[in-house]
C-alpha cells in the first residue's frame, strides 16, 4: 500500500466512516447501481433532450439489465447545457426546485445546475461522508474559505460539515488578512478551501510575522481544481496539518463524488450515487485499470437534473483493489489535468500538473508558478515563471543560473518539453481566492 508521503503524521489520522454504504460488499453494490440505473434513464424521459437522445438509439429503462448497458446510453456534454440555457435539462417542475449553482465559467458561457430539496439533502450526506473520511468530527470549527455563490464549493462543503455537527466560520473567498485573524481567533481546527489558495494563506502569515504552522489547523479538505502530492508535501509542511484530496464537479452535483480516506491513497468513488467510467477520449472505448483516461459520470441518484454520461474532461485513472479504510468502493487518482488543459507544445502534450511537478522536485522553488506559451516564430515556446524561496534568493550570477538550468532539466524529463525558466522574486506573481489560472497561452491571440 502506497501511503502518501505526507510530511506531518497527526495522531489524528483515523479511520472514520458515516454511512454503512460506503462498506456494502461489491455484489450488493452493483445490484444497487443498476435498480438506479433503470430508474435514472426512466426518469430521465421526462426531459425532452434525453427523450430524444434515447430514442435514436433505441433505449428503454427495461433494456438496462447489466451495467454493461451503460455503454449504450448516449453521452452528455457541457455544450449540451449550454444549448439548454438555462435550465432546458430539468425533469422536474421548475416549483420543485429548491437551489440553482452555476459552474464558474472558466471555459466559456456558465450553465446552470438546479436541486430539489431532496438533492440537497443527498449532497449534504455525501459530503459529510468524505469530510468524516478525512477525519472530520463534530467537535471541530471549520472555517470555509470557499467562495459562497453559485459555485459549488462554499455551499456544498458548508452543509457536509452541518450535517456531520462541525461548528463553521463561513468566511468566504477574499480579505485573506481577516481570513488569518478569523482562524487564529476562532480556533479552527479544518480549513476547507482550495489548495492554491492556502498556500497564499501561508504566504500572507508570513508576510505579517506570523509562523503558519502556529495556526491552530489540524486537518485541510481541498478541492476545485487540481494539485500533486509534491504540493501536498509543501501545504503540509508550510501549515502543519494534514491534507485531504475531494473531487466533484457542478454538473454532477458539486463536491462529493469522491474523496479521500486516511489512508490517502485515491479518493473513493461514492458509488451508490456515481458511475464513473474511465474511456479513452479519442476512442471513447473503456482503458484498462491503472490507465489514464477521461472520466464520464452518471449520477444515479439526482432528481432535478439527471445526468448520463457526462464527459468530465479531467483526466484520472480508476483503482479497484481494497482499500484498508473497509470502503468497498473503487478508487480514483488524483486529476493529473483536463483535456481541455492539456496543452501541445510542438507535438508534445503536456499538462500544467507535470510543470508543477518538475518545479516541486527542485529545492529551493515554490508552488507558486505561471506557464507563458507564444509562437513568435512558427515556433511555440515555453517560459515558466517560478518564485524562488526567499532564503534562496541570491545575488550570485553563477548560483541563479544553475538553479534555473535544474528546473530546465526537470522539465524535460517530466514533461518532455524544452522550456524557458524565469525565476522571480518571491511574491510577485498573482495570487487566486479561487481556483488557480496557471497558463497564459497567448498562442491563438496572435494567429487570429
Ligand atoms: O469545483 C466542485 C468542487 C468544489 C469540488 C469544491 C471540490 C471542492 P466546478 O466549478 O464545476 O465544480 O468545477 C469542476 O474542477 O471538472 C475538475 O476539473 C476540477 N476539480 C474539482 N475538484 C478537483 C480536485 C467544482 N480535487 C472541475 N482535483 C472539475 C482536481 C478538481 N481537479
Amino acid at each position: 500500500m502506497a501511503l502518501s508521503k505526507s510530511v506531518v503524521s497527526p495522531p489524528q489520522l483515523e479511520n472514520r466512516i458515516w454511512d454503512p454504504a460506503e462498506t456494502m460488499p461489491r455484489d450488493q453494490l452493483r445490484a444497487l447501481q443498476i435498480h438506479r440505473l433503470r430508474e435514472t434513464v426512466a426518469h430521465a424521459m421526462r426531459v425532452p433532450f434525453y427523450q430524444q437522445a434515447f430514442q435514436k438509439t433505441g433505449i428503454t429503462p427495461g433494456a438496462i439489465r447489466t451495467l454493461e448497458d451503460l455503454r449504450r446510453l448516449p453521452f452528455t456534454v457541457k455544450n449540451d447545457l449550454r444549448e439548454h440555457y438555462p435550465l432546458g435539462l430539468l425533469a422536474v417542475p421548475r416549483t420543485q426546485i429548491a437551489r440553482i449553482h452555476g459552474s464558474t465559467g472558466t471555459t466559456g458561457k456558465p450553465t446552470f445546475v438546479a436541486y430539489t430539496y431532496k438533492d440537497l439533502q443527498t449532497w449534504a450526506d455525501l459530503c459529510a461522508r468524505f469530510l468524516v473520511a478525512g477525519g472530520l468530527r463534530p467537535e471541530h470549527t471549520v472555517h470555509i474559505a470557499f467562495g459562497y455563490g453559485l459555485f459549488t464549493g462554499g455551499f456544498g462543503l458548508h452543509y457536509g460539515v452541518e450535517r456531520v455537527g462541525a461548528a463553521i466560520v463561513p468566511a468566504s473567498a477574499g480579505n485573506t488578512s481577516r481570513q488569518i485573524d478569523l482562524i487564529r481567533d476562532l480556533e479552527a481546527n479544518v480549513l476547507v478551501g482550495t489548495p492554491s489558495y492556502s498556500l497564499y494563506l501561508a504566504d500572507v502569515c508570513q508576510q505579517r510575522g506570523i509562523d503558519p504552522r502556529e495556526l491552530p489547523l489540524e486537518y485541510a479538505h481541498f478541492g476545485g481544481e487540481p494539485w500533486t502530492e509534491d504540493m501536498r508535501v509543501e501545504i503540509e509542511r508550510e501549515l502543519n496539518l494534514a491534507a485531504f484530496n475531494n473531487y466533484g464537479l457542478s454538473e454532477v452535483i458539486g463536491p462529493g463524488v469522491s474523496g479521500e480516506c486516511f489512508v490517502r491513497d485515491g479518493m473513493h468513488i461514492q458509488e451508490d450515487h456515481f458511475i464513473v467510467e474511465c474511456l479513452d477520449p479519442d476512442t471513447l472505448e473503456p482503458v484498462p485499470e491503472g490507465e489514464r483516461g477521461e472520466l464520464v459520470i452518471t449520477a444515479l441518484t439526482k432528481e432535478a437534473m439527471p445526468m448520463i454520461r457526462y464527459r468530465t474532461r479531467d483526466i484520472a485513472s480508476l483503482n479497484s483493489a481494497p482499500c484498508p479504510c473497509g470502503r468497498t468502493t473503487i478508487k480514483m487518482s488524483r486529476i493529473t489535468g483536463r483535456t481541455d488543459d492539456m496543452f501541445i507544445i510542438r507535438g508534445v502534450n503536456v499538462f500544467p500538473s507535470q510543470i508543477e511537478e518538475a518545479l516541486l522536485r527542485v529545492e529551493g522553488t515554490t508552488p507558486h508558478y505561471q506557464i507563458e506559451i507564444n509562437r513568435p516564430n512558427a515556433l511555440d515556446e515555453v517560459t515558466v515563471r517560478v518564485e524562488i524561496r526567499p532564503q534562496d534568493f541570491s545575488d550570485m550570477m553563477a548560483k541563479m543560473q544553475a538553479l534555473k538550468q535544474r528546473i530546465a532539466r526537470e522539465i524535460q524529463q517530466v514533461a518532455g518539453i524544452r522550456a524557458n525558466v524565469e525565476l522571480v522574486d518571491p511574491h510577485t506573481l498573482e495570487r487566486f481566492a479561487g481556483k488557480a489560472k496557471r497558463v497564459l497561452d497567448n498562442r491563438e491571440k496572435a494567429s487570429g
